[in-house]
């Protein structure tokens, strides 16, 4: 599953450092919120585990249910901030159903109105 080569910082662990611009929209201590650059709903949040550990769902289930769960609650609070009590939880894993950062991620899509969000 995981298809990072090499040691190199994630794009995500480089906005975490503020290598790489984005607006951190909230953080706790193991988990940091930014927005999406490519938005495919009104409200596209990505919730990031600081730690680039696990390159996927899969692994960090295996490996930190407990950061799993944080990034749940995390997500339920963005959305919220965000406008939405409503929202989808996606995690993309593997090549073949789109994923392209193999720092686990969460993408959180919702709309301010209820309505559903296309995925
Ligand atoms: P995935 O395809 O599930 O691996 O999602 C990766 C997401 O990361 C994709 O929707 C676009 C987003 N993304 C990639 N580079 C950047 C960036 O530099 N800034 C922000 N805010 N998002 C990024």
């Amino acid at each position: 599953m995981t298809e990072r080569v090499g040691t190199e910082p994630s794009i995500f662990t480089r906005i975490l450092r503020g290598e790489i611009p984005s607006e951190i929209v909230l953080q706790t201590d193991d988990v940091f919120v930014i927005r999406d650059i490519a938005p495919q709903a009104p409200i596209h949040l990505l919730v990031i585990p600081k730690a680039d550990e696990y390159a996927d769902v899969v692994e960090l289930a295996a490996g930190d249910p407990k950061l799993l769960a944080s990034m749940v609650e995390v997500a339920r609070v963005a959305a919220s901030q965000a406008g939405a009590a409503d929202f989808r939880l996606i995690f993309n894993t593997g090549v073949g159903a789109g994923q392209t950062v193999f720092h686990v991620h969460a993408h959180v899509l919702a709309t301010r109105f209820g309505g559903l969000a296309e995925a």
